[in-house]
């Protein structure tokens, strides 16, 4: 059985997991209002893994015999500016659930939760993938600037991602 204050931190992680989603899903579609079909499909299927991400507390929660409590989602921006704006953004995000998490395993530690440091660990491996992801595109698009033909280059190798 999950402590109150576990079950708590684990439903506030997962409202950020469903944000993080909904965020995702607003910064594709700016993307493909501006031609950024590649970048507009990556950041559809990282929306996809955020959403797995939050389901996957979600059915934890439950096995644990806990009660989810979903939150209102608040409306995420829906202008991003150039993509090297757009994925400074990615990067700054994940570093605040990269946080949260530690903050969750933090209350986990306290309460002696064991199983769910256990299952914690899978999400603070992701977190490291999911950063480094972000800085690496980052620091493409930093090299590239905002020379036409290297942006449909890497839209191009970005439209290649597929689900995990
Ligand atoms: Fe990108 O974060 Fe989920 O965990």
């Amino acid at each position: 059985m999950l402590s109150q204050t576990v079950q708590d931190a684990i439903n506030t992680q997962i409202h950020h997991e469903f944000y993080s989603s909904y965020l995702y899903l607003s910064m594709s579609a700016y993307c493909d209002s501006i031609n950024l079909g590649g970048f507009a499909k990556w950041l559809r299927v990282q929306n996809g893994e955020e959403g797995e991400h939050a389901i996957k507390l979600f059915n934890y929660v439950t096995s644990r015999g806990g009660k989810v409590v979903l939150q209102a989602l608040e409306q995420p921006p829906v202008e991003f500016g150039k993509p090297l704006e757009i994925f400074t953004a990615v990067l700054e995000h994940e570093k605040k659930i990269t946080a949260s998490i530690t903050k969750l395993y933090e209350v986990a530690v306290k309460e002696a939760d064991y199983p769910t440091q256990f299952m914690l660990q899978w999400f603070i491996t992701e977190q490291v993938e999911e950063e480094k992801n972000a800085m690496d595109i980052l620091e493409q698009l930093k090299m590239v600037g905002d020379a036409p033909v290297s942006l449909m280059m890497m839209d191009r190798a970005l439209g290649m991602r597929a689900r995990k």
